[in-house]
């Protein structure tokens, strides 16, 4: 009912709007121009639009580097981050100065060539001469931006086997990630999502010699200035692996494993001493203030103080909480990454501890094995948290196949 009211309210309005417009019409003095074909002072006026608009083009350009140009990402800190922010600056450059110049010259001309009673258009029918060298000109630009995109992207995507890269998989579901070393032996065990049970969320291969000493993580730990070859894998849909900071990105497809590597140059400590990350750090925790601020007021609990952590993101909008989907990068010293993976237990342990946890009698299976303890309490928790979800997700995948 509302609707139809407010049908017949615009209908009404519209009427109303013609009928005013008809009493102007009506009203204007017999000697008004009336004609429809634009003369001397309208083309002079949508002229001189023309070059008032250009200007706001220009001056709301200029604003928008100005203000956003903050949220630049701070220098790669990664070894090929270099290059592909060269590609990327001299691609932008390229375009914005044929932009800035074409727009100019298409209002300028628009307002130069505005229709005047006394001026007659010129009849001029070809020109080779113009003609090729606007052809050959864009011909070149874009035959050495391919060319020289085409060379970085063989350099960036090709990965240096000789260079004895440490090789991580890292693993998407819905809603996060895992990460998983391959241990001594710098080989991955097979894996399959058939084989998902238990403390196996993963689904590695229990048969596979090579997957005994991988090593299951919820955080990414990397050692500064090491090669590092990244094949990922996901439980479910498609995602997309994001390292902002270290200008890469790979899609995550069910059923196939992609791969990218890169060399992390920049530890977490170190960006985080960097004047930008230190300013960009002020400038969050002053904004958190603020709304502190207005939540205490509320009577709500109030936001913690940020501190900067790489990470990794989800770039494919992969589900509900896809937003959320993302994993702590912690770039440290070979010696302080060292000492971090040896405290993570191995696959082949887990599987053991599950099993002894299954053979125990019933009134003390509940308890925490002895050699849980920190930080490993903390994912055991994790873990069976994600249970539920895991079991859905691999309902679906059996769902898919059968
Ligand atoms: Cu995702």
């Amino acid at each position: 009912m509302t609707v139809f009211l407010v049908i017949i309210v615009l209908a009404l309005l519209a009427v109303t709007g013609w009928q005013i417009s008809k009493i102007f019409q009506l009203s204007k003095r017999p000697d008004a121009d009336t004609s429809e074909v634009a003369n001397d002072k309208d083309n002079k006026l949508h002229g001189i639009l023309n070059l008032a608009f250009l200007i706001f083009l220009y001056v709301i350009s200029i604003y928008c580097f100005w203000e956003y140009g903050r949220f630049y990402l701070p220098e790669a800190a990664s070894e090929h981050g270099g290059e592909y922010d060269t590609l990327m600056f001299v691609s932008i450059a390229l375009i914005m100065v044929v932009q800035v110049f074409t727009q100019g010259l298409l209002h300028y001309f628009a307002y130069k060539y505005k229709g005047e009673k006394t001026k007659r258009a010129l009849f001029y029918a070809d020109n080779d001469k113009l003609e090729f060298i606007w052809t050959i000109i864009p011909v070149i630009v874009l035959a050495g931006l391919i060319i020289y995109g085409l060379f970085t992207w063989s350099d960036i995507m090709n990965i240096n086997e000789e260079e004895d890269p440490l090789v991580i998989e890292l693993y998407a579901y819905q809603f996060d990630w895992r990460a998983r070393y391959s241990g001594e032996d710098n080989t991955l065990g097979k894996a399959n999502v058939r084989f998902i049970e238990g403390v196996n969320q993963l689904g590695v291969d229990e048969s596979d010699s090579y997957g005994q000493d991988d090593k299951i993580v919820t955080e990414l730990h990397l050692p500064v200035n090491r090669p590092v070859l990244f094949k990922f894998r996901s439980q479910d849909v498609l995602h997309s692996a994001y390292f902002p900071f270290f200008r890469a990105q790979m899609n995550v497809v069910p059923g196939m494993i992609t791969q990218f590597g890169f060399t992390p140059t920049i530890t977490s400590e170190e960006m985080r001493e960097s004047e930008y990350m230190v300013d960009k750090v002020k400038s969050v925790n002053e904004e958190r203030n603020e709304k502190n601020k207005e939540l205490l007021a509320q009577g709500e609990p109030t936001l913690d103080s940020y501190e900067f952590d790489y990470f990794l993101l989800c770039n494919k909008i992969c589900g509900q909480a896809h937003y959320n989907m993302q994993m702590k990068i912690i770039v440290e010293s070979e010696e302080d990454y060292n000492k971090w993976l040896e405290e993570q237990p191995t696959f082949g342990s887990t599987m053991a501890e599950q099993s002894e946890d299954a053979d125990r009698p019933e009134d003390t299976a509940g308890d925490q094995p002895p050699a849980t303890e920190g930080e490993e309490d903390a994912e055991g928790e994790d873990n069976t948290e994600q249970t539920p979800q895991e079991t859905n997700a691999v309902a679906g995948v059996d769902n898919e196949q059968n």
